[in-house]
């Protein structure tokens, strides 16, 4: 037990180190585990800009095909679509949850299994065109961080 805190603390300290000087702060990362005979999982995350800049897409070793994809009521069915890109307003939180926005992660190249981390890659534009990327490590677990809810 005492282990896991100590490295949940490191993942933490490294996160906040990255969000420091990045255009974008990443808060609640979290994915999916799969059962046997799973080929979808689903990244889930709260992307806050410093300034204008949109999501472009992302990608992870973990998984051949990533897409922006939106969970939406249609009538009184939920449908799934591809979102394509988001544009997030500075300082105004782009939250990716389960039932809306959320990453996609298909043609999965793991077991994806509880209790492991995956490497995140995010891909954005800014507002003069300037691509950049943020690279972070997102926890695969049962449910959503704590920092999710706030
Ligand atoms: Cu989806």
């Amino acid at each position: 037990m005492r282990k896991v805190l100590a490295s949940l603390l490191l993942a933490t300290a490294g996160l906040a180190a990255q969000a420091a000087d990045a255009p974008v702060k990443v808060e609640g990362a979290w994915a999916r585990p799969i059962v046997p005979g799973q080929q979808s999982s689903g990244a889930y995350m709260t992307l806050t800009a410093r300034a204008p800049v949109t999501l472009l897409g992302a990608e992870t070793p973990a998984a051949g095909i990533v897409e922006i994809h939106q969970m939406k009521m249609e009538g009184d069915v939920m449908k799934m679509r591809a979102a394509g890109e988001l544009a997030l307003a500075p300082g105004k939180p782009l939250q990716l949850a389960p039932g809306g926005y959320h990453f996609m992660l298909m043609d999965l190249q793991d077991p994806f299994k509880a209790g492991t981390q995956i490497p995140f890659t995010l891909h954005f534009r800014d507002a003069k065109g300037q691509a950049s990327t943020l690279q972070l490590q997102v926890p695969v677990q049962m449910r959503a961080p704590h920092a999710a809810h706030q």
